[in-house]
């Protein structure tokens, strides 16, 4: 028999290192309990005091004691740019994202300072994220040994010579797609990795580049670590014969996320948490229906390009959410799924540290994870959520009318802001079942409708005025509606006729309450 030599061994490592067909790489979102700290703001880079990196490596402690686990780092790439954004009015260079050569001496601090801090933080249980910008580098200042030009290596170069949007008019781009610029990268965050304590990466400006990249990058990287992409990109700025120009900024991430098995900001949850009520923030992909939606998701409140920034100009402020929010939105994204991030100057500059601190404690004694499960009881104002982690439920509720609390939402774990925010830890409810409620021989007058009252926040506690609606059948001529409710729960209730826009009852179903059990029961019927 032929000596086969190296053949078999070769082919089998080959093997190992793809994922066949049916086997997917889940999305790379660490346990699915990170709790993600944003280690810098715009104007970290101009630090006076100290360098940023001598900064973090004496805060490294408290940032674990806080509760983080993990934070994401700026850009460790020598940027010595200097620019002045005329329509803008503001200036900056330095921050990273404008980078020059790998050298890890930034204006952030030294190699070693950066070496010394990531030691600190991965000992004190804060796994390090670095921010890599693979898109594009400072190219004015003549040729880059690192990526030589004329065979493709640039966006400029040709036509196709880029499989993503430019940043800016495209003169810095590179072209991924070239196998040496892609091994160019790759080479570096196995460095990252192996000699800056690199347990995770976050893409910056993936709309610049296929997320087919990403996810080859990672492989090598390694695929049991954290990714996440910066897909800031609305409907209306996709070319209109792309389907995402129609779609919502859910799907254009959710889409991001499975070509790249990394996990994504959640541009759609900060959409509705900048232009929706409080009541919309239910439209996140954190709140999908479905777990491997919100298992992707990595919410935020703001970010150094589109908060607020201590120091010069303010930073950058794109999109900033009013003060009068931040706290809710922070109560928001740490009670429910998702992976939280929270921007630094929110924890350690503009004093809300307390809150966030005690809301992180609650997320992880209740065992929250990324995909955790997540119902809104939309029949009261604001926002009033459940959220079941590993060992409890959480209640949350947010600039709401909820009064009339159910037995077990006794004392919240946490009330601020005068009460716009109230928290809940109760025992783990059973995954919901859907359970269909039909009323009787109701007779309503116009202006009035047919609701269930009854003994959990589904059926508004007892209380008419946040009962739950049903809908008439005009054939059946009754009164009926599915509602989600935790399973192996003893449930009872009542229907009733209410006018619509008030919260009294007209008529309540004479008569004992209609007693079931969720999970066994599908079906209950109340009668006039
Ligand atoms: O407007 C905010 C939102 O309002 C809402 O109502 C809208 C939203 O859609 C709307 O619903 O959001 C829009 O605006 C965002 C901010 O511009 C856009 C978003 O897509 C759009 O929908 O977000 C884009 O811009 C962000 C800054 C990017 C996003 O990925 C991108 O989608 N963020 C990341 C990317 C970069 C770049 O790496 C970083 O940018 C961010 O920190 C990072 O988080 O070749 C030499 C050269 C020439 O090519 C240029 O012509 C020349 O001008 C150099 C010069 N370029 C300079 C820039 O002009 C200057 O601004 C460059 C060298 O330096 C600066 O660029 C900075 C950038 O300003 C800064 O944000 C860059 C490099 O230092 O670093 C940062
Ligand atoms: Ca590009």
């Amino acid at each position: 028999m032929k000596k086969l030599g190296l053949l078999p061994l070769l082919f089998s490592l080959f093997l190992a290192n793809v994922a066949t067909a049916d086997e997917v790489t889940p999305v790379r979102n660490g346990d699915g309990k990170v709790i993600l700290l944003q280690g810098f703001h715009w104007n970290s880079s101009r630090n006076e005091t100290e360098t940023w990196y001598a900064l973090l490596a004496h805060m490294a402690g408290q940032i674990g004691i806080d509760g983080f686990t993990a934070i994401w780092m700026p850009p460790p790439w020598k940027d010595t740019s200097s620019w002045v954004d005329s329509n803008s009015g503001t200036s900056g260079g330095g921050e990273g994202y404008f980078w020059r050569s790998f050298d890890k001496n930034s204006q952030y601090g030294t190699d070693e300072q950066l070496k010394t801090a990531a030691t600190a933080l991965n000992r004190a249980g804060v796994k390090v994220v670095y921010d890599v910008v693979p898109n594009h580098m400072d190219d004015t200042k003549g040729d880059v040994p690192l990526f030589p030009r004329g065979h493709g290596e640039w966006r400029h170069e040709c036509d196709k010579c880029d499989d993503g949007d430019p940043f800016i008019d495209g003169n810095s781009d590179l072209n991924i797609k070239y196998a040496s610029v892609f091994e160019t990268f790759k080479k570096e965050l196995i460095n990252l990795r192996n000699n800056y304590g690199a347990m995770g990466l976050r893409f910056d400006f993936v709309r610049g580049y296929a997320p087919q990249n990403v996810d080859r990058w990672m492989n090598a990287f390694g695929n049991f670590q954290f990714c996440v992409g910066e897909l800031w990109k609305g409907p209306s700025e996709y070319p209109a014969d792309d389907w995402r120009s129609k779609a919502s900024w859910q799907d254009a991430l959710k889409d991001w996320s499975d070509r790249s098995r990394c996990t994504v900001f959640d541009f759609a949850l900060k959409e509705r948490m900048q232009n929706g009520s409080i009541a919309e923030w239910r439209h996140g992909l954190n709140a999908n229906p479905d777990p491997a939606w919100r298992a992707a998701a990595v919410t935020f409140v703001d970010n150094h390009d589109t908060g607020y920034s201590p120091g010069r100009y303010g930073g950058q402020h794109h999109w900033p959410l009013p003060e009068e929010l931040r706290n809710q939105a922070y109560a928001y994204i740490l009670s429910s799924p998702g992976t939280p991030a929270v921007y630094w100057p929110d924890m350690y500059d503009w004093q809300r540290g307390e809150l966030i601190r005690q809301l992180i404690k609650i997320r992880k004694d209740a065992g929250i994870k990324a995909d955790s499960p997540i119902r809104f009881h939309t029949q009261y104002s604001g926002l009033v959520a459940t959220t079941t982690g590993d060992r409890q439920s959480l209640v949350i509720a947010l600039s709401s009318d909820l009064t009339k609390l159910p037995p077990g939402l006794t004392d919240p774990a946490l009330i601020w802001d005068g009460g716009k925010i109230r928290l809940w830890s109760t025992a783990p409810e059973q995954p919901a079942v859907s359970v269909h409620f039909t009323c009787d021989y109701a007779t309503t007058y116009p202006g009035q409708s047919v609701y269930a009252a009854g003994s959990t926040l589904e059926l508004g506690a007892w209380d008419p005025g946040h009962a739950a609606p049903l809908t008439y059948n005009a054939q059946s001529k009754q009164w009926s509606g599915s509602i989600d409710v935790p399973a192996k729960q003893d449930i009872q209730w009542k229907c009733i006729v209410r006018n619509n826009d008030s919260s009294a009852a007209v008529r309540w179903q004479p008569g004992p309450n209609v007693s079931f059990t969720s999970g066994t029961a599908s079906e209950t019927r109340g009668t006039f």
